[in-house]
């Protein structure tokens, strides 16, 4: 439990650094590159499939293929997932298509979609 509070404040400090700064440099030239960078992802980009489930840490064991956006080869691994809706329809076996990227330097998956 304590773990996953962490995880839950850190999510909200950053949404509050995000926030301050879009207020703050709204009219920058600078933003682009920072902006293309937080961008979210529509289209899960990456196959797997679901090894574990666990709705309380909210964490999800995935098989998955190579992740371009994270310059990672195909592994099974565990990945935080910070919106628990998205655990509610997956099951150990399920094929799934995904996005994953690194948020406060945690592995997070943003989307999930069961393949038919
Ligand atoms: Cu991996």
């Amino acid at each position: 439990m304590i773990s996953r509070f962490f995880v839950l404040a850190a999510a909200l400090n950053l949404s509050t650094a995000v926030l301050a700064q879009s207020s703050n440099t709204g009219h920058s030239a600078h933003q682009p590159a920072s902006a293309a960078v937080v961008a979210p992802v529509s289209k899960p980009t990456t196959e797997g499939e679901v090894r574990r489930v666990d709705k309380v840490q909210g964490k999800v064991t995935l098989r998955h293929g190579r992740i371009e956006n994270l310059d990672m080869a195909p592994m099974t691994m565990v990945f935080t997932v910070t919106d628990s809706a998205l655990l509610e329809k997956l099951n150990p076996g399920d094929k799934i298509r995904f996005s994953a990227e690194k948020r406060n330097g945690v592995l997070t998956v943003t989307i999930i979609e069961l393949s038919p």
